[in-house]
C-alpha cells in the first residue's frame, strides 16, 4: 500500500471529514507545502525535491497542523491521561480544559485585548505599545502554558532520567519573538497586530532584556536550555532570579558609567511565581554531634534561614510540543520573626534582618572571567545550589526508591564552579538527613554530577577562604575536609612520597588562610569534566588539571560550545533566514537541523542559481548593515556609510581578549591615512572599526581601554582628512538585543585573544553563521571553525599556544626591544597626547614595552596589521568574499547548540529525548497510557 493510501484510510477511520479535505491534508502530510514568499521568484524545483527526499519531510508537519488550514472552530485535543482513581465529579472540569486555545488570528486578537483589559486593566482608549507588548506576551504565555503543563505531566508519568543544568547566570535576552518562532505563531501574531495598526517589531522593542548574566557563560546557558527543549530532553535550568541584571553602560566624557539595570520596572509577563515551591536555606550557625534513629551523625543548627521561592519561565522548543522549565530562585525572609525585638518596640531591628534575606538575590555580580571573593557572592552560590538540590531530592523522595537509584534518575550539570556547593549540599543531605555512610553518599554524588570548566585564567578560578566558609557554611566545610581526607589517602597510596603532587591535587590550598579550590572539588566529585572547545579541553589535560588527568584520564572530555540558530540566525537576521529557507526547498527545518544547509553551496553551483543567491545574499547583508547604521545614529549620533566594510569587535573588555591591540591598529590606520595623498586615499578600502562591550566596574585597565577607544574615535571621526575613509565607533551598552542587530551587520569580526586563553568564544560562531569572516588567533572555537569551513575561509594570525609559553619565558629572561617601528609610532602618538590627554594609558604602554607584554599584544601586533592589510585587499573582490561568507554560513552546522546538547546527552548525561504527544483532532484517539503510574488500562 502506498503511503498515500495508507494515510487516507487512517484519516477516513479517524474523522468524518469531506473527502476533498482529507485529500488536501494528505498532500500536505506527504509533501508539506513550501513556505510562502513575498517575492515571487521561483524556488529551484529539482534541488528542492532532492532536499526533501533527504529529509523525510516530517519535521514541520507537527507544528503546522496546529493552526494552519483549519478554521477557528477546529478543536485540538490535549494529550490526556486516565488514572485509576479518576473522580467522575471532575469530568466536567476536565472536559473544559481538554483542548488547546485556538491559534487563529481572530482568537489571538481576542486574547490580546482580553489581557489588556482584564489582566492589565487598561481602557480601550489609553493603550500604549508597552501594554500591547504585555497583552501580547500574556496571550503567548497562555499558549505556552498549556504545552508546558502537558510536558511536565508527561515527564512525571514517564519518569525518565532528567537533566538539571545549574548556572549562576542565564543571559536570556528578549523572549517574545523567540517564543513566537518556537510556536510557529510569528506570522499569525504579526497579522493580528497589523490589523490593530501595530508593527510587531515595535512590540518586540518594548521588552526589557532579562540580562541575568555577564557574557559567554550566561549566554551559553540560555542557548543550551533552548536546545534541550528543541531536542525534547527532560531538562530544567536552575539559577538565580536577580532583581538587577548586568548594569547598563552609558558613555559619558569617553568613559564608562554604570547604571543599575532594574529589568523588572515593567513587570515580567513570562514568569510564574510558585509560592508552593519553596525551600529553606540556612547560613552561619554551628555543627554538633547527634543521634538519629540510633545512628551517630552530625547536625547543622542555628544561624539564620532564608526562603528560596521558585520563579518559573517556560522554555519552548522549536517545532515541538515539548516545553521545559527555567527555574530561578528568589530569596525571601523566613517566616520567623524576631519577637523579642518586636515586643521591645524595636521594629526596625526586627525587620532589618528580614530585609537582609532579600538582598541575596538582588544583584548579579558584574565580573566576567574573574572572581569577586565577596561573602554575598558565596551566599548566592550556596543559596541557589541548595534550593535546586533540595528540589531535586524532594521530587526523588516521592518515588520511594533507594538512594542508590538517585543517579539513575537525576543528572546535575555544573556550569563552571559557581554551583559547586550543590554537590556538597547533596552530600550533606545524604549523610546528615538520610543517614547514608560516607562511601554510599560519595558514590551517589559522583555519579550524579558533571562539571564544565570555562576558563584557565587564574583570576577566574574560584578559591574561597576556609575562614569565610567556616562562618557561613560550617557543615559544608567539614564535609569538604572529609572528602579531601579520603581523596588524599588514595593519592598517597597511588603516589607514595610525592608531596608536591599531593599539594597540587589537594582540594585545600595550604595558604593562610587556607583556601578551598572549587575546581579541584568538582573534579574529585564528578563523573565527567569537560572543556568547551578542543584546544581548551586539551589544555585542561596538559596544564590546569594535568595531575588529575594522570589520575583519571577517562574523566576528561570535550564538548565544543554551540549557539542556537533560532535566535542568532532566524531572529537576528530574518532576511538571511528567509533566503536559506527558500534554498532549503522552502522549508525552515534547517533551524533545527542546521546540517541541511551544507548542501546549498554545491547545489547552487550545480543548478546555476548561485548568482541569484549571491545577489539576494547581498541584499540581505545590506539590510542588516542598514539596521546597524540606524542603531548607531540613534545610540551614538554618528553617521556611518553602509557601503563601508564593517569590522566588529564586541565582547566583554578583558586584557586577554586584546581590545587594546585592535585600538592600536585603529591608531595605526589613522596615522597611515593622515600621510596619504588624495589619490592613495581613493584606493583605500573604506571601513568602520566597531567596538562594544562592558568592563567590570572594578577593572580599571579595562575601563581605561574603553576611554581610549572613545577618545580615538572622537579624533578619527572628526578629522575631515580621515573620516570620509575610516571611522571608529564604540557601541554602548552591548547586550543580547543589541547583539542581534550588531552581529549580522559585520563583514569582519575580531576574535583575537592571546592563544590558549579564550576557552571557546561563542560570538565567533554567531558572526560566521550570519555571514562575516573571522580575523582571529589560533584559539578557542576559531580553530574548529576553520576545520569546518576551511583554513582559507578565516584570517588567522599570531603566535600559537606553544609559542606563548616560550615568549613569556623570553620576557622573563629579560628579552626587550620587541616593539616594531609601526607600533612605536602608535605609542608615540599616545605619549604625545595626539588623541587628547591619554596619560591614563602611558604607564600601561611603557610596561608593555618593558617586558610586561604578558598577553603578547605587542608580539602579535605586526602580524595583526599585516593580516588587516590582507583583508583590505581581499575585500575588494566582492564575489570571492561573498562566496566565502555563504560557504561559511552553510558549513556551521557543527556549531549549533543542538549538536553540543546531543554531545552532552550522549557522552555525559546519558539521557534520552522524551517527546510529548502532539495535539489530536480526534479526542477519542487521544488517551495516553503509561505503565509507570497507576493508570487505568485502556479498554482494549
Ligand atoms: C567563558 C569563556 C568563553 C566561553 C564561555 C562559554 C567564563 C568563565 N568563561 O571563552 O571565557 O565561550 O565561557 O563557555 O565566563
Amino acid at each position: 500500500m502506498s503511503k498515500k493510501v495508507e494515510l487516507l484510510n487512517k484519516i477516513k477511520d479517524d474523522s468524518d471529514k469531506e473527502e476533498e479535505e482529507i485529500e488536501e491534508e494528505i498532500e500536505e502530510e506527504i509533501e508539506p507545502e513550501a513556505e510562502e514568499f513575498e517575492d515571487d521568484e521561483e524556488v529551484p524545483i529539482e534541488s528542492e525535491k532532492k532536499l526533501k527526499a533527504n529529509n523525510n519531510g516530517n519535521s514541520l508537519k507537527r507544528r503546522k497542523s496546529l493552526y494552519e488550514g483549519f478554521d477557528e472552530n477546529q478543536k485540538f485535543f490535549r494529550p490526556e491521561y486516565r488514572f485509576a482513581n479518576d473522580d467522575p465529579s471532575k469530568q466536567k472540569m476536565w472536559a473544559l480544559m481538554d483542548t488547546y486555545l485556538p491559534r487563529d488570528k481572530l482568537n489571538i486578537q481576542k486574547s490580546i485585548v482580553k489581557h489588556i483589559e482584564y489582566t492589565l486593566s487598561k481602557t480601550r482608549f489609553d493603550i500604549n505599545s508597552q501594554y500591547f507588548f504585555q497583552g501580547t506576551a500574556l496571550s503567548v504565555r497562555d499558549r505556552l502554558l498549556e504545552q508546558w503543563n502537558d510536558t511536565q505531566l508527561f515527564i512525571k508519568i514517564n519518569n525518565p532520567k532528567k537533566i538539571y543544568y545549574l548556572s549562576i547566570e542565564f543571559l536570556l535576552g528578549r523572549l517574545l519573538q523567540n517564543a513566537l518562532v518556537c510556536l510557529d505563531l510569528e506570522k499569525c501574531y504579526k497579522d493580528a497586530l497589523d490589523e490593530f495598526g501595530i508593527k510587531i517589531e515595535e512590540i518586540y522593542e518594548e521588552e526589557n532584556d532579562p540580562a541575568l548574566g555577564n557574557g559567554g557563560l550566561g549566554r551559553l546557558a540560555a542557548c543550551y536550555i533552548d536546545s534541550m527543549a528543541t531536542l525534547n530532553y527532560p531538562a530544567w535550568g536552575y539559577g538565580i532570579r536577580y532583581d538587577y541584571g548586568i548594569f547598563r553602560q552609558v558613555i559619558q566624557n569617553y568613559e564608562q558609567r554604570e547604571f543599575p539595570d532594574y529589568w523588572l520596572t515593567k513587570g515580567n509577563p513570562w514568569e510564574i511565581m510558585r509560592l508552593d515551591t519553596q525551600f529553606p536555606v540556612r547560613f552561619y550557625g554551628y555543627c554538633r554531634d547527634t543521634n538519629k534513629n540510633g545512628k551517630e551523625c552530625r547536625e547543622w543548627v542555628g544561624g539564620e534561614e532564608v526562603i528560596a521561592v521558585a520563579y518559573d519561565t517556560a522554555v519552548p522548543g522549536f517545532n515541538t510540543f515539548n516545553c521545559n522549565t527555567l527555574r530561578l530562585w528568589k530569596s525571601f525572609p523566613s517566616q520567623e520573626f524576631n519577637f523579642d525585638d518586636f515586643n521591645r518596640g524595636d521594629f526596625q531591628n526586627a525587620l532589618s534582618q528580614k530585609d537582609q534575606a532579600s538582598y541575596i538575590t538582588s544583584v548579579l555580580y558584574p565580573n566576567d572571567n574573574s572572581m569577586s571573593g565577596k561573602e554575598l557572592r558565596l551566599k548566592q552560590e550556596y543559596f541557589f545550589s541548595s534550593a535546586s538540590v533540595q528540589n531535586v531530592v524532594h521530587e526523588f523522595s516521592k518515588m520511594d526508591l533507594p538512594w542508590s537509584d538517585f543517579p539513575k534518575y537525576n543528572c546535575l550539570q555544573l556550569n563552571d564552579t559557581h554551583p559547586t556547593l550543590a554537590l556538597v549540599e547533596l552530600f550533606r543531605i545524604l549523610l546528615d538527613e538520610k543517614g547514608l555512610d560516607y562511601w554510599e553518599a560519595f558514590n551517589i554524588v559522583q555519579k550524579t554530577f558533571n562539571y564544565t570548566n570555562h576558563t584557565v585564567l587564574p583570576e577566574a578560578l574560584e578559591k574561597w577562604g576556609a575562614d569565610i566558609f567556616e562562618r557561613l557554611l560550617p557543615r559544608h566545610l567539614e564535609i569538604i575536609y572529609l572528602i579531601n581526607f579520603f581523596f588524599m589517602q588514595d593519592v598517597q597510596k597511588k603516589y607514595p612520597n610525592d608531596g608536591d603532587r599531593m599539594g597540587r591535587l589537594s582540594i585545600i590550598e595550604e595558604s593562610w588562610p587556607k583556601k578551598i579550590r572549587m575546581g579541584n572539588l568538582c573534579v574529585v566529585c564528578s563523573t565527567k569534566v569537560n572543556g568547551v572547545a578542543k584546544i581548551h579541553s586539551g589544555l585542561l589535560k596538559t596544564s590546569l588539571f594535568k595531575d588529575f588527568y594522570e589520575l583519571w584520564p577517562e574523566k576528561f572530555t570535550n564538548v565544543t560550545n554551540g549557539v542556537t540558530p533560532r535566535r542568532w540566525v532566524h531572529c537576528a537576521f530574518p532576511e538571511l533566514s528567509k533566503l536559506l529557507t527558500k534554498y532549503n526547498g522552502g522549508r525552515n527545518d534547517w533551524l533545527a537541523e542546521y546540517d541541511l544547509l551544507a548542501e546549498i553551496p554545491k547545489k547552487i553551483k550545480e543548478d546555476g542559481t548561485e548568482k541569484e543567491f549571491m545577489a539576494k545574499y547581498r541584499e540581505a547583508k545590506l539590510a542588516a548593515k542598514l539596521r546597524l547604521k540606524e542603531w548607531v545614529k540613534k545610540n551614538c549620533n554618528i553617521d556611518i556609510d553602509e557601503n563601508f566594510m564593517f569590522d566588529i569587535m564586541v565582547k566583554r573588555l578583558h586584557e586577554y581578549k586584546r581590545q587594546f591591540m585592535d585600538i592600536l591598529y585603529c591608531i595605526h590606520r589613522y596615522l597611515a591615512i593622515k600621510r596619504m595623498s588624495n589619490e592613495q586615499k581613493q584606493k583605500l578600502n573604506k571601513k568602520v572599526s566597531f567596538f562594544g562591550g562592558k568592563a567590570a566596574p572594578g577593572y580599571a585597565l579595562a575601563k581605561n581601554i574603553i576611554k581610549l577607544i572613545n577618545m580615538v574615535a572622537n579624533v578619527v571621526n572628526n578629522d575631515g582628512d580621515v573620516s570620509p575613509f575610516y571611522k571608529v565607533v564604540f557601541l554602548p551598552d552591548y547586550k543580547v538585543s543589541a547583539a542581534q542587530i550588531i552581529i549580522p551587520a559585520a563583514d569582519i569580526s575580531e576574535h583575537i585573544s592571546t592563544a590558549g586563553l579564550e576557552a571557546s568564544g561563542t560570538s565567533c560562531m554567531k558572526f560566521v553563521m550570519t555571514g562575516s569572516i573571522i580575523i582571529g588567533t589560533h584559539d578557542g572555537a576559531n580553530i574548529e571553525i576553520a576545520q569546518e569551513v576551511g583554513e582559507d575561509h578565516i584570517f588567522f594570525f599570531g603566535n600559537e599556544v606553544d609559542d606563548v609559553t616560550r615568549i613569556r619565558e623570553e620576557l622573563r629572561n629579560g628579552k626587550r626591544g620587541y616593539i616594531s617601528g609601526q607600533l612605536q609610532e602608535c605609542f608615540d602618538a599616545l605619549y604625545s597626547n595626539r588623541f587628547g590627554n591619554t596619560q591614563f594609558i602611558h604607564e600601561y604602554i611603557s610596561s608593555l614595552a618593558n617586558g610586561g607584554d604578558y598577553y603578547l599584544a605587542c608580539h602579535d601586533f605586526d602580524a595583526y596589521v599585516a593580516t588587516q592589510d590582507k583583508i583590505d585587499v581581499e575585500y575588494q573582490n566582492k564575489d570571492v568574499w561573498d562566496r566565502k561568507c555563504i560557504e561559511n554560513i552553510c558549513h556551521m552546522g557543527f556549531f549549533s547548540s543542538d549538536r553540543s546538547i546531543k554531545d552532552y546527552a550522549r557522552d555525559i548525561w546519558d539521557i534520552k529525548p522524551l517527546e510529548v504527544p502532539e495535539p489530536c483532532i480526534d479526542k477519542e484517539k487521544h488517551y495516553v497510557s503509561t505503565s509507570n503510574l497507576d493508570l487505568a488500562k485502556e479498554e482494549n
